[in-house]
């Protein structure tokens, strides 16, 4: 600020407004990530692709050479930018819908093959974007627009435990943790944890990060926050399941 209180020209220049709804958790995966964007010095490092759905929302938030690609495919493009620019840090933003559904084969190659680049998933358990469809991760019983009496498992099958999933084929070296947006201080030391991983060297870098859709949800303020701890916390439980000095699960 200056002394008249306003602020420098140049922070108007580099900030946004979010285009997220009230009490989204898309906007506090990225604070995290934004934080960590300036304390690790990556600016000028790193490639953010992000996804269709709510996540694309953040393609022109970041000062930072930024990619969209459909439903999944995001994991592909940043695999195949890393290959090309490995310097570069590649960071692969998607939802529960594009990572599990329609891109889950992407996921399963790039750990197969410990592909030196982050995926973030961020598990709001509906297809947001398009209205709060029934997703692989929405939970048994929950109400959606396609699931009006509540995810039946006997036809839908069991919610998708995307980071299980990915810990059981991850190679030596991989990172992959399960955080929420209800504890930011653990979240930004998994975040900060699996950007690391990937500077090191070491090879696919997974984070799920358990988030809020009230509007899709349509619950209010203690109903969003009841269920992001009780209801998701109970069948994804957060911690981190493979990666050095890995922290206790449910801790
Ligand atoms: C191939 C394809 N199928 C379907 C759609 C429609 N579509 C756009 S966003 C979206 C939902 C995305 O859900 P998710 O990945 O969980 O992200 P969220 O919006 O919840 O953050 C869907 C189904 C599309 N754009 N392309
Ligand atoms: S629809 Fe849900 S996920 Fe999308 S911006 Fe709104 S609250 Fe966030
Ligand atoms: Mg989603």
């Amino acid at each position: 600020m200056d002394k008249g209180g306003t602020m420098p020209l140049s922070w108007h220049r580099e900030s946004k407004p979010h285009k997220f709804c009230p009490g989204c958790g898309h906007g506090l995966v990225l604070k995290v990530l934004g934080e960590l964007i300036d304390e690790m010095d990556l600016r000028e490092r790193l490639l953010f692709g992000c996804d269709i759905g709510c996540s694309l929302l953040a393609w022109n938030f970041f000062n930072v050479d930024s990619v969209q690609t459909h439903h999944g495919r995001t994991t592909p493009v940043m695999v195949g930018l890393k290959r090309g620019k490995p310097d570069m840090v590649a960071l692969a933003y998607m939802g529960d819908g594009a990572a599990y559904a329609i891109g889950s084969q992407h996921l399963v190659n790039a750990a197969y093959r410990n592909e030196n680049i982050f995926i973030l998933v961020v598990n709001n358990t509906v297809y947001a974007m398009t209205g709060g469809q029934m997703s692989p991760t929405t939970l048994a019983g929950q109400k959606t627009e396609t699931s009006p009496y509540g995810r039946d498992t006997e036809l839908a099958g069991q919610p998708t435990r995307g980071a299980e999933m990915m810990a059981a084929i991850a190679a030596e070296g991989a990172y992959v943790a399960r955080g929420s947006v209800a504890r930011m201080i653990q979240l930004k030391k998994f975040m900060k944890k699996a950007l690391e991983n990937q500077l090191a060297g070491r090879g696919l870098s997974f984070l799920e990060a358990l988030s809020t859709c009230p509007t899709n949800w349509r619950t209010n303020a203690r109903e969003t926050w009841r269920f992001l701890e009780e209801d998701m916390a109970a069948y994804y439980p957060l911690g981190e399941l493979s990666g050095p000095g890995k922290e206790v699960r449910g801790s």
